[in-house]
């Protein structure tokens, strides 16, 4: 008789609440990817961090977060750009 439906863990890691990465998380990385310590992420900087990525992949995806089009990437448009690809 195994009895599956005990879900005492679920109970935690409800507090907070709100996108998949906490915001200190998020801050934190951005610093990490600000390597000029700009307080922003420039193309550069998301050259240079993803350098994997195809330049069209990249510029694909830094439009995507530019959304106010200076750019570079601002912390609210990397926290923004979070909630969307929820890494
Ligand atoms: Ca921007």
């Amino acid at each position: 008789m195994a009895e599956r439906g005990e879900d005492s863990t679920e109970a935690e890691g409800e507090h907070g609440g709100g996108g998949p990465l906490s915001r200190g998380h998020i801050t934190q990385l951005f610093a990490a990817c600000d390597l000029n310590g700009s307080g922003f992420i420039e193309h550069e900087e998301l050259h240079a961090i993803c350098n994997e990525l195809t330049i069209d992949e990249l510029t694909d995806i830094f439009d995507q977060l530019d959304n106010d089009r200076d750019g570079k990437i601002s912390l609210e448009e990397f926290a923004d750009g979070f909630m969307v690809f929820r890494l």
